[in-house]
């Protein structure tokens, strides 16, 4: 084979390496089909026990959701071996059904096991100003700063049989419990920067159904999902909350929202006073803070109102659609100088030749 061949052979392989995707891997600028990417934050919920998280998202066009992207670490950056991810998808029961304030997963409309060769992992990434990052484990309502700093985004692209068709406007929960081969690992789903609608959830097999979740405050243990006073759950405190504090205390009214633990009878958002009990007391001190301004107090096991979403992506690409992209100025520039590289080595190798052949 000629140089000359042999150079153009090299520029081919060349032009079709960088011109391919570079890899699988979701980034922004491949969309979405729900309401936004929720990226990942500073903290993780253990996601390889024995039950589910779950995290609510609107389907924004009609069709079929053929990638789901999701982002996670490792406790105390100590890998394990992921052995499956469970996923699963339900319709949506709004906030208020059956005299649950929280809105949660209902029918479970497709499941999916994706084994390690289903799926394409990026990471470690790594946030430098982030720090230790917290770790929440639900069932065991630990919560605290651990060392993990690196975390890692999970790419499944679905197989045409496993498509699951959303409709636009629907709301729909994607589910996720990961299975990791050794006993001493745990792996956690990240949580995510920006909040929408309602609070992600866990699945509690004791009391059997979906528990609402509040993002942690290492030290201080698990919040939750309530704002203190706002019995009607309408996000304020105000004359209304008096109101029914009244109806439910004297007249047998409905109770105020988020009951914890469940079946307790105690209501953390009807305990203004602090003393980790609802009583009469509540109602004057609800009426000294809406009317002298008065501060509440919260029962101290209960910090309420720190709303959890999970870090996860909903689309409808495959492998094979990722048109190449229009490259980044970096991208431009590492180009240029490939080219320039290529130039000088060329003129090195002419000039050799012709010296040779003088
Ligand atoms: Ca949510
Ligand atoms: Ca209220
Ligand atoms: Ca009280």
């Amino acid at each position: 084979m000629s140089r000359a061949v042999s150079f153009i052979l090299f520029i081919s392989i060349l032009i079709v390496v960088l011109g391919a995707p570079v890899s699988a891997h979701w980034n922004a600028r491949m969309g979405h089909k729900m309401h936004f990417p929720q990226f990942p934050d500073d903290g993780d919920v253990y996601a390889s026990g024995d039950f589910f998280l779950a995290d609510d998202w609107q389907c924004s066009q009609t069709g079929p959701v053929k990638d789901i992207h999701f982002w996670g670490a490792w406790m105390n950056d100590n890998p394990g071996t992921i052995t499956r991810f469970e996923l699963q998808i339900y319709d949506d029961v709004p906030a208020g059904t059956g005299d649950i304030r929280h809105s949660r997963p209902g029918n479970l409309l497709w499941s999916e096991t994706i084994l390690p060769e289903d799926y394409s992992v990026d990471g470690p990434i790594i946030h430098g100003d982030w720090g230790t990052q917290v770790w929440y484990d639900p069932g065991a309502n630990l919560c605290d700063d651990f060392d993990q700093v690196g975390f890692w985004q999970y790419n499944v692209f679905l197989p045409q049989n496993s498509w699951f068709q959303q409709t636009e406007g629907e709301i729909y929960w994607l589910a996720i419990k990961t299975v990791v081969a050794e006993g001493d690992r745990y792996w956690g789903w990240r949580t995510a920067e920006n909040h929408w609608n309602d609070d992600a959830v866990w699945y509690d097999d004791q009391y059997g159904m979906w528990i609402d979740m509040a993002e942690c405050v290492p030290g201080s243990g698990e919040g939750f999902p309530y704002v203190l006073g706002d019995l009607n759950d309408d996000g304020l405190t105000d004359a209304l909350d008096l109101q029914y504090y009244t109806n439910w205390w004297y007249q047998g009214g409905p109770p105020p929202i988020y009951e914890y633990p469940p079946g307790s009878g105690f209501y953390p958002a009807a305990d203004v006073d602090g003393d980790c009990a609802n009583t009469e007391a509540d109602i004057n001190r609800l009426q000294q803070y809406i009317f002298d301004q008065i501060p509440m107090q919260y029962c101290d096991p209960y910090i309420p109102n720190i709303s959890l979403d999970l870090s996860f992506v909903i689309n409808d690409h495959e492998p094979g659609d990722i048109t190449p992209m229009l490259p980044t100025l970096t991208e431009y520039g590492a180009a240029v100088l490939l080219v320039l590289l290529i130039g000088s080595g060329i003129l090195v190798m002419l000039r050799r030749r012709h010296i040779r052949l003088q």
